[in-house]
């Protein structure tokens, strides 16, 4: 199933986001796909700093791997450039699909 939700970067840090996912761990990397998650993409508007994820997915969201340990770090290590919740995850919003052609 495809899913897709919004985080928000802080303004300004395009670059050190994009740098951190290009190097993005290999652990978390291999836990994300063991979940069932592949065809992860993230998407950035500059007018609102906002990111859109897109992904497949079997049972999990990427967002709802919080008891996961490398997560919670990965979260952590993000946590200064994103805007979060108080557990440092980033805030998501679930976005609802309105058109799909295969
Ligand atoms: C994002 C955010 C997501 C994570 C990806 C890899 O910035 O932290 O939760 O799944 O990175």
């Amino acid at each position: 199933m495809k899913v897709a939700f919004k985080m928000k970067i802080k303004a300004g840090f395009k670059a050190e986001y994009k740098a951190r996912h290009d190097m993005v761990w290999p652990e978390l990397a291999t836990l994300l796909k063991e979940k069932g998650i592949s065809d992860y993409s993230i998407f950035l508007d500059e007018q609102t700093d906002t990111l859109f994820a897109v992904q497949r997915q079997n049972a999990n969201s990427s967002q709802d791997l919080g008891t996961e340990e490398i997560v919670q770090k990965w979260w952590a290590y993000m946590a200064d450039i994103m805007e979060t919740n108080e557990d440092k995850s980033p805030k998501s919003f679930p976005l609802e699909m309105v058109f799909h052609l295969d």
